[in-house]
């Protein structure tokens, strides 16, 4: 991503990357960040992100999460994946939870896969969509690329993990918000 939009500013993106997405990779890892418009509100949004304890309720690849004590800086947690993918299980580490500023960031830190060192920031702005109050997400990471791997098979590997976990937000998010919309006052 170059961060210049079609007229050749510079992207209210492309800002926001350089704000809360600082990664610093070193030769032999690869890093990239990914945007998505969510017809939802940021507090919406943010409900299902900031629960780190609970990935699988938007994350399509999760089977089951277990936390180990309380949920806090640091918490470590016990995620399975669902079968036919080239991993079980991942050890995951919180590292920042931001509730002013909607950020999030994980390390990955053990588990049987091929993510050695990854490092995840996912950043959440409102924006008016359609009218309506939406949010725009980014999410960006670092990671080693593996022996045998090049840094662009690495890359579009896990960009397109991403890609699945943001679509679901985007999907479990909308559904949501159209709930709270519909929903009369009086059963709130
Ligand atoms: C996330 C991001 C990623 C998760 C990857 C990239 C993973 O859970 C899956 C397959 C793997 O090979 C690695 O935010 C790992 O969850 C779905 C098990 C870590």
């Amino acid at each position: 991503m170059n961060g210049n939009s079609n007229n050749g500013t510079v992207s209210v993106e492309s800002e926001y990357i350089r704000r809360h997405h600082r990664h610093d990779p070193a030769d032999h890892q690869c890093s990239s960040a990914l945007v998505k418009h969510i017809k939802a509100p940021v507090h919406l949004v943010w409900s299902l992100v900031r629960r780190f304890d609970q990935p699988q309720r938007y994350k399509p690849f999760v089977s089951r999460c277990v936390v180990l004590g309380n949920l806090e800086i640091g918490s470590l947690r016990e995620v399975d994946v669902k079968s036919g993918l080239p991993a079980t299980t991942s050890t995951e580490r919180l590292e920042l939870l931001d509730d002013d500023e909607h950020i999030l960031r994980f390390k990955i830190v053990g588990g049987d896969h091929r993510l050695r060192n990854y490092s995840s920031i996912i950043s959440l702005h409102p924006e008016i969509i359609d009218g309506r109050p939406g949010t725009l997400v980014i999410e960006s990471f670092v990671v080693d690329v593996p022996e045998g791997n090049t840094k662009d098979e690495t890359c579009y590997f896990v960009e397109a993990l991403i890609k699945c976990n943001l679509k679901s937000l985007a999907d479990v998010s909308e559904r949501l918000a159209v709930q709270d919309r519909t929903e009369p006052i009086d059963h709130i």
